[in-house]
């Protein structure tokens, strides 16, 4: 209204008016390792969704799938710096945060009620408290996840069978101890190139659960899904803690209730597809070896737990297995 003869308006108008114009549109950048297929991925679309409805379309979600920012620890270096908003990641956190590392120890949850009863306790609370403090990343909302299986071209049903089986494992520390005194090979890799990986046989095997394996197609270059049942866990979506705090007390609050929503919108999808994925990945040609000794997995991987954790992580999974 600069120059024009009509009178000024009340200050209080005109103070409303100058904010509005400040209200600055934010665009977030969600990186993930899922493809579009993944319940992950339509749960992201569904939260982003709500954002941009709760927020007056003040906060947009921009979503790339297939670690199209990065593998998942690049993605979380690429928030810290600012060049990337959101990641979907659990016990990967563990590098930052020694609390991450208890998301995913070798059968420590018996079930989802046990996985649940810990995310929502104190236990899950105060791994969300350490995420935040010393990841730098705000957990938003997380989906429970159903046990990692291990695939492979050869039955594996023993820790022996594992004899110079090369396999690929998330940036996990653990999962790296715990699959070498079980005795087999593993190595790092980010998601997106295991599917290569095992295509050229550069690995033999991966370890994750059917949805991700059901997702990424490995049917295609794996025979086997080995039901070691080995890991239950939860994994978080999060935005930068610095991103999060720039926000306005009622655009946070938006956020939240949008990922509250996201949460039971992932857990109905969960619910609804997960039944389809062994069927599917049966007449995909796979077959489900049932036939796994998972307490001789389980006592297998057991020094290796108790030699990698540290005595305030080890109470931890002591406090776990007590929920
Ligand atoms: O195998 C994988 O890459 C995924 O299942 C997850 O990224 C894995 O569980 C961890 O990296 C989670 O932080």
């Amino acid at each position: 209204a600069c120059g024009s003869d009509q009178a000024s308006p009340v200050p209080e108008e005109n103070e409303a008016a100058a904010q509005e114009e400040a209200v600055e549109s934010i665009t977030w950048k969600f990186g993930h390792l899922a493809n579009e297929d993944h319940l992950w991925h339509k749960t992201a679309e569904r939260f982003g969704e709500l954002v941009s409805e709760k927020t007056n379309e003040q906060i947009q979600i921009e979503i790339y799938p297939n670690n199209q920012l990065g593998g998942e620890t690049d993605t979380i270096n690429s928030i810290k710096a600012g060049t990337a908003d959101l990641v979907i990641s659990g016990e990967t956190m563990a590098n930052w945060s020694p609390k991450a590392a208890l998301m995913a120890v070798p059968y420590a949850f018996r079930d989802e009620a046990h996985l649940v009863n810990v995310i929502e306790g104190e236990i899950g609370q105060g791994i969300e408290e350490e995420i935040i403090e010393k990841v730098g990343l705000t957990p938003l909302y997380y989906h429970t996840r159903a046990p990692r299986n291990l695939t492979s071209n050869s039955p594996i049903s023993t820790p022996e069978d594992l004899a110079g089986f090369r396999m690929r494992v998330p940036n996990v520390p653990l999962f790296l101890s715990v699959w070498e005194e079980a005795g087999a090979r593993p190595q790092v890799m980010d998601f997106n190139e295991v599917f290569t990986g095992l295509q050229q046989g550069v690995i033999d095997g991966q370890e994750n659960p059917l949805d991700l394996i059901h997702s990424a197609g490995f049917a295609e270059v794996q025979d086997y899904v080995n039901e070691t049942e080995h890991v239950y866990s939860w994994i978080y979506i999060l935005v930068g803690n610095e991103q999060f705090e720039k926000l306005s007390d009622e655009l946070k609050e938006a956020v939240m209730e949008a990922a509250e929503e996201a949460q039971v919108y992932g857990k109905e999808l969960f619910d609804t597809e997960f039944s389809n994925y062994r069927d599917e990945l049966i007449e995909r040609g796979m077959t489900f070896n049932n036939d796994v000794d998972q307490d001789a997995f389980r006592e297998a991987m057991l020094p290796a737990i108790q030699e990698s954790l540290t005595e305030e992580q080890y109470s931890l999974y002591e406090q776990i297995l007590e929920v």
